[in-house]
């Protein structure tokens, strides 16, 4: 079976698909898709008010202000983000996460200091040499993978449009309110505009997984 290899070329946005090397494996190329998932501390449920997922939208745009990036899908969930982006230039995946999560987590401390103290002792992480401080994140980086096929990345867009219906939050993935699924539905751009542009079409090749995905 032929795998090929999804890049973007930065020159001008076209999509070069490449037969499936060892060189695949390379793991941080600017225009190359990434799924990313990433979770709160004790998988708490951090991200369950509109108030911190309104702190993760705007964390987003922040990040791609200062790197840029092709937004293609996300979801925030009540304990956990998935995000699947394209890195720009010179952007780098490291970066944009440290830009998004910084930014959450500095005003989610700010937020809990002055107005619910009494919950930072269930964030508070000790770590074995003792040094104690409060985690938004779950530590380390989280889950990152690249996505090296259009039929992968159209399976991981519906994946991500359909967690909270999984978890029966909702009926409709664009029922939910802090997911690209509506954006998707309906090419608006709220809460946050997709890049709807750069994401690969599926062609007849595909055809078959694509009647997977209509139904
Ligand atoms: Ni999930």
């Amino acid at each position: 079976m032929l795998h090929a290899c999804v890049g973007m070329s930065s020159r001008d946005n076209s999509i070069m698909l490449t037969p499936h090397r060892k060189t695949c494996k390379r793991y941080d190329i600017p225009g190359e898709p990434h799924f990313l998932t990433f979770s709160c501390f004790k998988r708490l449920p951090l991200l369950n008010r509109d108030r911190s997922r309104d702190w993760m939208t705007q964390a987003i745009r922040l990040a791609r202000s200062k790197a840029p990036f092709d937004l293609w899908a996300y979801v925030i969930m009540p304990e956990h983000v998935h995000l699947i982006l394209v890195p720009r230039e010179d952007a780098r995946i490291a970066s944009i996460l440290t830009t998004i999560k910084q930014s959450v987590s500095k005003r989610a401390l700010n937020w809990l200091k002055n107005n619910s103290p009494e919950f930072l002792p269930q964030i508070e992480d000790v770590q074995p040499n003792g040094k104690r401080s409060f985690r938004f994140w779950q530590r380390g980086g989280g889950y990152d993978r690249n996505l090296r096929s259009v039929r992968d990345i159209h399976e991981k867009i519906r994946y991500v449009h359909q967690n909270p219906v999984t978890r029966e939050l909702v009926e409709r993935p664009s029922d939910w309110e802090w997911s690209s699924a509506s954006a998707w539905e309906s090419s608006g751009d709220s809460p946050l505009p997709i890049d709807r542009k750069s994401v690969p079409v599926l062609t007849n090749l595909d055809a078959d997984i694509a009647s997977d995905l209509m139904q």
